[in-house]
């Protein structure tokens, strides 16, 4: 690499944590409104919405609907706090609405629905998000062949069978256009991943994806990896992402039960602070 590009490189990445610490920004300020939410995973996954959206997806904030657009569906609704945050951050969405978040009436409710400008499916129902995302790369490939489909789902839908026909139906279709964000977070509801679904890497491999397997909360790991998906063919791609709930505030960094969190008032202040004193 030249110094130039490793410059490029290095800016490219202090660029995204500095996109994912405001998404965490985002996502505290959320949380603090409503006193409660699914904090965790959305800390988690900060440092791959941030590459994701400001690095990697070819779409228009001014124009949704923008037909060769590249969609990102969002399968675990209860996710919902990291598409928010990344919607804000890209100007979809007001900064105003953060205080919403979880109310009645609210566009930001704690499970995503598709009514949201910038939301592309209602997630939620735990298994869907890869069977739509394989419907819509087989069907947008002859209509838009350079728009991608990416599509996030987490550990616990691996032990949800449909997902493992999506996943043949994929590689079967050829949908090499389509590329999974699997959230291996190592929490599934109350605890600890209920089945084994080590190895997750060679499960997918068996199932005819290209896969990649990283950390998660790496910012480069992520650049790379998104770049070397977008360079093979042929195959459904699969991007294993170790993370880990509460990333970037310490005391939610240790925290036991973290899929969804309640919090004292006295707390939030101590968990901002956390947060500006993160590096990244
Ligand atoms: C089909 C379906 N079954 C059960 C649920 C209830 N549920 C909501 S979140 C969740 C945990 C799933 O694990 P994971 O997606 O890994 O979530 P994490 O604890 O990491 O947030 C469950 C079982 C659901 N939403 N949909
Ligand atoms: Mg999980």
């Amino acid at each position: 690499m030249t110094q130039s590009a490793s410059r490029n490189t290095n800016d490219l990445a202090a660029a995204m944590a500095g996109r994912a610490k405001n998404l965490r920004r985002h996502m505290l300020r959320m949380a603090r409104g409503q006193g409660q939410g699914y904090i965790g995973q959305g800390l988690g996954i900060a440092d791959m919405m941030a590459v994701l959206y400001f690095s990697e997806l070819r779409y228009s904030p001014d124009d949704l609907q923008r037909f060769d657009r590249d969609r990102f569906l969002l399968s675990t609704g209860h996710y919902s706090i990291a598409l928010w945050a990344a919607l804000v951050e890209s100007g979809v969405l007001r900064h105003d609405e953060l205080d919403s978040y979880g109310r009645d009436g609210s566009q930001l409710e704690m499970s995503a629905i598709d009514t949201t400008p910038g939301a592309e499916i209602t997630g939620g129902s735990l298994g869907h998000g890869l069977g739509l995302g394989v419907g819509m790369a087989v069907g947008i490939k002859t209509l838009a062949p350079q728009a991608r489909i990416f599509v996030e789902l987490s550990d616990g839908e691996m032990q949800e069978g449909s997902t493992w026909e999506a996943a043949m139906a994929a590689s079967s279709f050829r949908a090499d256009n389509l590329v999974a964000l699997i959230d291996c977070n190592g929490i599934q509801a109350d605890g600890a991943i209920v089945l084994d679904m080590e190895p997750v890497a060679a499960k997918w491999a068996g199932f005819g994806w290209d896969v990649q397997e990283i950390d998660g909360n790496s910012i480069p790991a992520l650049l790379a990896a998104f770049d070397a998906a977008r360079a093979r063919d042929g195959k459904p791609k699969a991007i294993v992402l170790r993370t880990l709930p509460g990333k970037g505030v310490a005391t939610l960094e240790k925290r036991e039960k973290a899929h969804f969190i309640r919090v004292d008032a006295s707390e939030w202040d101590q968990f901002e602070r956390e947060l500006e004193e993160t590096g990244g």
